[in-house]
């Protein structure tokens, strides 16, 4: 699996080893509306730029893997009229079938593992449904088990948040929080939960990363970032939303993969779109602090070979 297509400017920075930001693009193809899919895409990319980094959006076009698109390639993708949602056991589903798709935080992750990315940017993993014994996203497997720094604003609030906070635990994965001592829960900037460490600045997170993985464990490290005060809904008015969309999913017999997707646009329809503002709001957040961390993770390597 050593082949994938990039444009010439993320060869470059592969090569360079210079700062690059992974973005995933299971939130084009499944998580956000058209038009507002392709205008965030964008806009990511340009937040990754301006903080000067190449960024790095991931996906499937024809069956072949791509770790970043052409502007044209992107448009494609947010666009395509029946993409797959490709986690890792996907791959080869929709690389036989020569199909379209957007990858999850995991398929992105596996991604990265190959072409040598080690900063991703995404909107809130996936982790342990509520009143879903067996339904635990596979974001969290690829979190246990590829080593790189992957920047959220917490786990989805549709989650069973404490369940995916002990998953994690479990699974020797830290969740250094920037600049809060509080886990985010992705549409509100607090879920009465803690992480586990934090963090104040880009170097203080490349720091502990290195030091995480000298230390010889192989989990990602997980920052999360809460999102903006100005965009935040209070989680007293998101909860009573959020279990209505999942009663609605379960009386409607909504499963497997169908279950995010369902009630995240549930959501934003139930809030008035407010949800869908914090979740734009974030997403952007996100990039910009993953191109921080991409540009201090290059300066620290470059003084280790200097
Ligand atoms: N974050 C968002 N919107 C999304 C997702 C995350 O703001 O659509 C996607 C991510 O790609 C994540 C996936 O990996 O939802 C999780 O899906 P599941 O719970 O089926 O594993
Ligand atoms: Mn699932």
């Amino acid at each position: 699996m050593k082949r994938f297509i990039s444009p010439q400017e993320v060869k470059r920075a592969l090569k360079e080893h210079a700062p690059l930001v992974a973005l995933e693009s299971t939130v084009l193809t499944h998580g956000l509306p058209r038009p507002q899919n392709l205008q965030l895409a964008q806009d990511m990319e340009r937040a990754v730029r301006e903080e000067g980094a190449t960024p790095a959006t991931i996906g499937f076009l024809d069956g072949a893997l791509h770790v970043g698109m052409s502007a044209a390639e992107l448009e494609r993708l947010a666009n395509e009229k029946q993409p797959y949602k490709v986690g890792p056991r996907d791959f080869a589903a929709v690389m036989t079938k020569q199909a379209c798709g957007g990858t999850t935080v995991a398929g992105t992750m596996l991604a990265c593992k190959h072409a040598g990315i080690q900063v991703f940017a995404t909107g809130g993993i996936g982790g342990v449904h509520r009143d879903a014994p067996f339904d635990i996203s596979a974001d969290l497997q690829a979190l246990a088990s590829i080593p790189m720094i992957v920047v959220c604003a917490g786990a989805k609030a549709i989650l069973d948040l404490p369940a995916t906070l002990e998953y994690l635990e479990t699974m020797s994965v830290p969740v250094i929080g920037y600049q809060t001592d509080h886990f985010p829960a992705f549409y509100s900037r607090e879920s009465g939960l803690e992480v586990s460490a934090r963090a104040n600045s880009p170097e203080e997170i490349v720091e502990f990363a290195r030091t995480h993985w000298e230390a010889g464990l192989q989990s990602a490290v997980l920052v999360a970032n809460p999102l903006p005060e100005a965009e935040a809904v209070p989680r007293s008015e998101m909860e009573p939303l959020i279990e209505k969309a999942i009663q609605e999913a379960q009386k409607t017999g909504i499963h497997g993969k169908g279950v995010t997707p369902y009630l995240l646009q549930r959501i934003a329809e139930l809030s008035g779109g407010k949800s869908l503002r914090a979740n734009l709001a974030l997403l952007l957040n996100n990039a910009r602090l993953a191109a921080q961390i991409a540009r201090a993770l290059y300066r620290r390597e470059r003084r280790r070979i200097a």
